[in-house]
């Protein structure tokens, strides 16, 4: 898919702007005040002193480059993604496309090594690698979920992690591969620069992520971008070293709006291909996604039904990549 731009940074709707930055490291009060402001305004923050092994995120990155260097046929063999297995520019079921390929694996032990067998030629290193990533990434979002309750003055602190560390959560695993664009694909004029340039293409397009939270790292390639409040794209520099979590839409409903699913897409880098891995923590199917009582009062009314994170992930399951799905939830 090719859109209008020329670049990302020369688009009259993007920015550079400075990415909430969060230092695992520093004092808890300030740390959980910094988490909820970051998750009120952008919706999104990148993590440093994270404390997950390097070694961990290394294998995982191995494993996911051993794949996507495998041909076709082979890498076909792990797929349809119907949601689970491999896709390649398929995203979803109503017609969204993207540059990418892609695995998708429920985060469970379990799935995850009935899955390796069609993904790795070594099922128990593929499955151990992405069990060690899935529990530590795990752990680091529950510490920060931890913290976004005592930001926002809960008294259960684990009240949303307890979510994600259920047994019966249904969180998932992904890494997407981007290649980057083809040499075959001609550059075009840009005729304000008077130089060639190659077209802005689309790798996984706008939309928010249904469930609680995201945790991102991806390799030292760039594309990923942020729509800020007043709707403008603000790329986000890549750092393999760190990660970045994204607030998703059961977190937004859960606090009644306060915090705010950030809406997100990548480009594909003209040069050089990327690698994204990702963990998105969801609750239980059976689980409510009713705002907790701190976050209803006469002056902030709750702004969404009734309804479960399986009835969500239905909702969101049948809708396009780009639509408000959480709209669809509103109280009249
Ligand atoms: C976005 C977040 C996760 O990657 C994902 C995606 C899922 C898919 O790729 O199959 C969805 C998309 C994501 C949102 C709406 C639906 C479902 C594609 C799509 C059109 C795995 C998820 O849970 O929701």
């Amino acid at each position: 898919m090719v859109v209008p731009s020329p670049t990302p940074f020369r688009s009259k709707k993007t920015r550079a702007l400075g990415i909430p930055i969060i230092d695992l490291s520093l004092d808890r009060s300030e740390l959980s005040e910094k988490i909820v402001k970051a998750s009120e305004e952008y919706g999104f923050f990148k993590v440093v002193n994270h404390g997950v092994s390097k070694d961990v995120i290394s294998s995982v990155e191995r494993e996911g480059l051993d794949f996507f260097s495998k041909p076709a046929f082979e890498k076909q063999r792990a797929g349809p993604a119907t949601p689970f297995g491999y896709g390649c520019k398929n995203i979803g079921f109503n017609g969204d496309h993207g540059e990418l390929e892609y695995i998708l694996l429920e985060a469970n032990p379990h799935s995850i090594f009935e899955r390796s067998i069609a993904i790795s030629n070594n099922p128990k290193n593929f499955s151990c690698a992405v069990n060690d990533y899935v529990q530590e990434v795990r752990n680091l979002g529950c510490e920060i979920l931890d913290l976004v309750a005592e930001g926002l003055g809960i008294k259960d602190k684990s009240i949303f992690s307890k979510l994600i560390r259920d047994v019966n959560s249904d969180s998932c695993f992904r890494i997407n591969h981007y290649p980057s664009i083809d040499s075959s694909v001609p550059d075009f004029f840009d005729q304000q620069y008077s130089c060639n340039v190659k077209p802005t293409r689309i790798g996984f397009g706008e939309h928010s992520d249904p469930q609680i939270l995201t945790i991102l790292r991806s390799n030292d390639v760039g594309g990923l971008q942020i729509c800020s409040r007043d709707g403008l794209w603000i790329p986000v520099p890549p750092d393999s070293n760190q990660f970045f979590v994204f607030v998703g839409d059961a977190l937004q409903a859960l606090t009644n709006g306060r915090l705010v699913s950030v809406r997100h897409r990548a480009l594909v880098n003209s040069m050089k291909p990327r690698m994204s891995i990702m963990y998105f923590g969801a609750p239980p199917l059976n689980a409510y996604l009713t705002p907790i009582p701190q976050m209803v009062s006469s002056q902030n009314p709750r702004l969404y039904g009734h309804f479960t994170w399986g009835e969500y992930k239905n909702a969101a399951y049948s809708s396009r990549l780009a639509d408000h799905r959480l709209n669809l939830f509103k109280n009249q």
